[in-house]
Parts: C-alpha cells; sequence; structure tokens
C-alpha cells in the first residue's frame, strides 16, 4: 500500500503518476495559499466502488476556493466527473480521493492572484489513518501546546493547505511525546479538534462535540452526529474544556481518513477500551460507507 496510482488527473486529462509535475515557482508552494479534499469510496454490494457523501465534500471544495478568493476553471459536475474518472482509471474500489485546488507559475508575492488556478485530483490506498490497532483498541492521545487558529486568523470553515503547518506541529510533538494523535485547544482553552479529526466525548449517556465556529465542519462529524440521532441520542454542540475529556466515559475522533477512532487515554488519564456508543457508531459508519445501511445509501455514488 502507498500513494502510488496509475494516473492522476491534472487540469482536465488523466496523466501518468510519474508524469503529475507541477513548477517550482507554483505560488502555493511559496505561500500555502490553496484548498483540497480528502473523500473515501468503499466496496459496495455486488462488487465496484461508491464514493462517501462525494457531493458533500465538492461542495465544501467549492465553497473553501470560494472563501480563498479562488476561481475553480471547472464545473462542479467536471471535478465530480474527474474524480470518478480517476478512481476508474486507478482501478480502485477501496481508496482515498484528494482533490486539490493550487494556484500554479506566473507571478510572486502575496498580492499575486492571476497565476493559473490548478486542478488536481489523486487517489491513493490508505488504510487505517491512525493504525489498525488504534482503530480496533483506541489510541492514546494529548492536548497540544499548540493552539489551534483564531476564529480570525483563518477560515476554519475552508479546508486550506496553509492551515495544516499548525496541524502538523501538533501532531510531530504529539507523536515525539510517545502518543498517537493531538487534541488542539481554541485560544481560550475550549476543545477544538484533533490535528485532522474532530472530536466527540460522551459521559452518563449524554454526547456532546464542539460547536462549528472554530473548527473544520466534518462531513464525518455529521454522519455520526446523524448515527447518534437514529440511535435516540442528542448530540450537544457546546464548549468544553480538557476536564470533559479527563472525565468522559467516552472519546472518539471523526474523520474521512481516520474514519471512527476510539480514544483510550487523554494526557495519561485512562478514558478505557472503546464505549458501547462508539462501537456503535464505528459499526454503523463502516457497514453504511459499504452500502449496507439504508438510510445512508443515498450518499454513495457508485461507479
Ligand atoms: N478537522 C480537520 C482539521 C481535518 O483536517 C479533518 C479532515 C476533519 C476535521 C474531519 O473532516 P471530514 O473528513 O470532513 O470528516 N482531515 C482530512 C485530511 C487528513 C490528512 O492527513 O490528509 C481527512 O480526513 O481526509
Amino acid at each position: 500500500m502507498g500513494i502510488e496510482s496509475r494516473f492522476i488527473w491534472m487540469d482536465g486529462e488523466l496523466v501518468p503518476f510519474d508524469q503529475a509535475k507541477v513548477h517550482v515557482l507554483s505560488h502555493s508552494l511559496h505561500y500555502g495559499l490553496g484548498v483540497f479534499e480528502g473523500i473515501r469510496t468503499y466496496r459496495q454490494p455486488g462488487g465496484g466502488g461508491g464514493v462517501f457523501k462525494l457531493d458533500e465534500h465538492l461542495r465544501r471544495l467549492f465553497d473553501s476556493a470560494k472563501m480563498c478568493r479562488m476561481t475553480i476553471p471547472f464545473s462542479f459536475e467536471q471535478v465530480r466527473e474527474a474524480c470518478i474518472q480517476t478512481l476508474k482509471a486507478n482501478e480502485y474500489e477501496e481508496g482515498y480521493i484528494r482533490p486539490l485546488i493550487t494556484l500554479g507559475k506566473g507571478a510572486m508575492g502575496l498580492g499575486a492572484r492571476n497565476n493559473p488556478v490548478q486542478v488536481t485530483v489523486a487517489t491513493w490506498e490508505w488504510g487505517a489513518y491512525l493504525g489498525e490497532e488504534g482503530l480496533r483498541d483506541g489510541i492514546r492521545v494529548a492536548t497540544s501546546t499548540f493552539t489551534r487558529h483564531h476564529v480570525n486568523a483563518n477560515l476554519q470553515r475552508a479546508k486550506v493547505i496553509g492551515h495544516y503547518v499548525n496541524s502538523i506541529l501538533a501532531r510531530y510533538e504529539a507523536n515525539d511525546n510517545g502518543f498517537d494523535e493531538a487534541i488542539m485547544l481554541d485560544q481560550m482553552g475550549w476543545v477544538a479538534e484533533g490535528t485532522g479529526e474532530n472530536l466527540f466525548v460522551v459521559r452518563d449517556g449524554v454526547v456532546k462535540t464542539p460547536p462549528v465556529v472554530n473548527i473544520l465542519a466534518g462531513i464525518t462529524r455529521r454522519t455520526a452526529m446523524d448515527i447518534l440521532r437514529r440511535e435516540g441520542l442528542s448530540v450537544q454542540e457546546v464548549p468544553f474544556g480538557r476536564d470533559a475529556l479527563y472525565v468522559a466515559d467516552e472519546v472518539f475522533l471523526t474523520g474521512t481518513a481516520a474514519e471512527i477512532t476510539p480514544v483510550r487515554e487523554v494526557d495519561r488519564r485512562e478514558v478505557g477500551p472503546p464505549g458501547p456508543l462508539t462501537k456503535r457508531v464505528q459499526e454503523v459508519y463502516s457497514t453504511g460507507v459499504r452500502g449496507e445501511v439504508d438510510w445512508l445509501r443515498p450518499y454513495i455514488t457508485r461507479y
């Protein structure tokens, strides 16, 4: 398993993997303005692949670009078709799709805005983001010394390349200290999200998740909330501090790459093995994305 594939879609055509190159003077490479998505496709009953929530992800991609004043030179339909075409060309039934919008070469400097906007769609096979063991038994996390972006320092709702420097610093720190993942707190100390995941906490049957003010509006987060609601549980979107994690019955992370990852320890306080609600969400999610849950089936684009 690796990120190699046969083809990558670039600006309207499939090009062989080794030829999918950009110029070193591409604006995005220097300053981090660019937007992207992460989408997963799963094997469906009877064979063939199915992309989960493709339109939701592409809507967020176009929204992210709009917020960054980037005009994508292809229609929604064309980018949608590019995703399917790339999956088919690479013959993936299970995989990860990475649409990427970048600013190419031309002018330099922060005021440059007329460089060509480039669109790339790559696909690769991606296993458990935080490890198979983590997915099964839960991961160990630590709150980060790096603060999540202030709401007015970035566009948290947008999935911007440059935002991820903050995430990478936190992730490296957590890993260097022996933890699997970092939990980011905002400038007030409220729990925001993981470096690439949203977060849920359960105590006495009450489920809470931070509100979408300074976090990415996760598509898996929304799915997890829908699953819980269908189980008769309401999810409170309220701010809480790290103390809520220390006394939680269950904590789990959600993300396209991470799917539903249980957390078994926070800052050396034991949360315990994956609990019943976490396991239920995990089960409905992993079977649902594979076409086995009626109400989730409309969110799957088969190809
Ligand atoms: N918060 C952040 C900061 C984030 O990057 C992601 C996705 C989420 C929340 C969850 O969003 P959603 O995928 O819509 O449920 N992170 C993507 C990138 C991971 C990477 O390392 O690359 C992903 O999961 O695809």
